[in-house]
């Protein structure tokens, strides 16, 4: 049994990571609850929860030193683009200055027995090249403070191993969905979102679905069963340390398709209302994953199989 640290391990994808990974590890979880929810970590076997800000810099000192981690998956951040154009210098603090106290922290410590820290960056940090498939070696063109955040955070992170042997990677996520993902904010994921408004049809309530543009913009849509697979590859393989690794699956799916797929999938139709597009979003994302697949990962769910997987999970 390995002793593993998720900070914001009761958000969306960090609780899809501990419910797979405690079953044979002893798992520690530091999470605030601003987007996590306790519910979705509860009756997990092998699990400690502590409801802290990652900016608690005592809490975190102390946590990192005594429980000497063999390895952390740093997935807290406030994971809000439009957040952090909103409150630039709060944003940072969680998702910049977080991630520089546990290197630094990781830094000074004697017998350490980390093995990898894996920080979670995002597809942001590519803004709105038109380069598709995206490359991790693609221009980066950071759009927002997240944006910033992210690839500095994942700079730092891998910068550590190269100077001081902190053994880390970096993941830059592309569009993830699946069980746990919050709908209820302006700010979520569009797959969610969608879904909550099938399930709200079915149940009769109010289920109209704001079409930003469209439709024809496309996105690089990953199960969270992938993303877990994805993290526990890079975690374990030697090749990965100090590198940076695109997550996704290599294939783009319109909003349109996706409604469709849904469409028929639950034999349902919502009304669509079509606004502006909105602004500065990205017409295209696609992930180029070669280097994910060199370490040995298979993409196991198409947009098919992981919608069902999703809707039969909310039944
Ligand atoms: C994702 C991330 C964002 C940032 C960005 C970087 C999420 C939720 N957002 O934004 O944090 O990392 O990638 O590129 O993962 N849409 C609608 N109706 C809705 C919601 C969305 O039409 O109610 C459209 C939206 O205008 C966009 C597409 O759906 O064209 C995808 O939107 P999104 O917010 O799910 O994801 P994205 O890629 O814009």
């Amino acid at each position: 049994m390995k002793k593993i640290l998720v900070t914001g391990g009761a958000g969306f994808i960090g609780s899809n990571l501990v419910k797979k990974i405690c079953i044979s590890n002893e798992v520690v979880i530091i999470d605030d609850l601003s987007m996590g929810r306790k519910k979705n970590i509860n009756n997990l076997p092998n699990v400690t929860f502590y409801e802290k800000s990652v900016l608690d810099r005592h809490f975190m000192e102390d946590i990192l030193i005594q429980e000497n981690f063999d390895c952390i998956y740093h997935l807290a951040a406030i994971a809000s683009v439009a957040d952090s154009i909103e409150r630039p210098s709060e944003t940072h603090e969680v998702n910049f200055d977080s991630t520089l106290f546990i290197l630094e922290t990781l830094r000074k410590m004697e017998n350490r027995n980390l093995k990898r820290l894996i920080f979670s960056s995002s597809a942001a940090v590519y803004g709105d090249d038109k380069e598709l498939p995206k490359k991790e070696n693609s221009p980066i063109k950071p759009l927002s403070p997240y944006a910033i955040d992210k690839f500095s955070s994942e700079k730092y992170t891998l910068m550590y191993n190269d100077l001081y042997g902190v053994p880390t990677s970096s993941v830059r996520f592309f569009n993830v969905y699946g069980p746990n993902q919050n709908p209820s904010s302006p700010y979520s994921g569009v797959m969610s979102i969608l879904v909550d408004r099938y399930v709200k049809k079915i149940k009769n309530e109010s289920s109209e679905f704001n079409l930003f543009g469209d439709g024809e913009q496309s996105r690089d849509f990953i199960y969270v069963d992938d993303v877990v697979k994805a993290l526990e590859i890079i975690a374990y393989s030697n090749d990965s340390k100090g590198k940076v690794y695109n997550v996704g699956t290599g294939n783009e799916t319109t909003i349109n398709d996706l409604i469709s797929i849904i469409s028929r999938y639950l034999n349902e139709e919502i009304k669509i209302n079509k606004l502006e597009e909105r602004s500065g979003d990205i017409k295209k994302s696609v992930a180029d994953i070669s280097n994910l697949r060199e370490l040995g990962f298979e993409v196991d769910y198409t947009i098919d199989n992981g919608l069902k997987s999703y809707l039969k999970f909310l039944d």
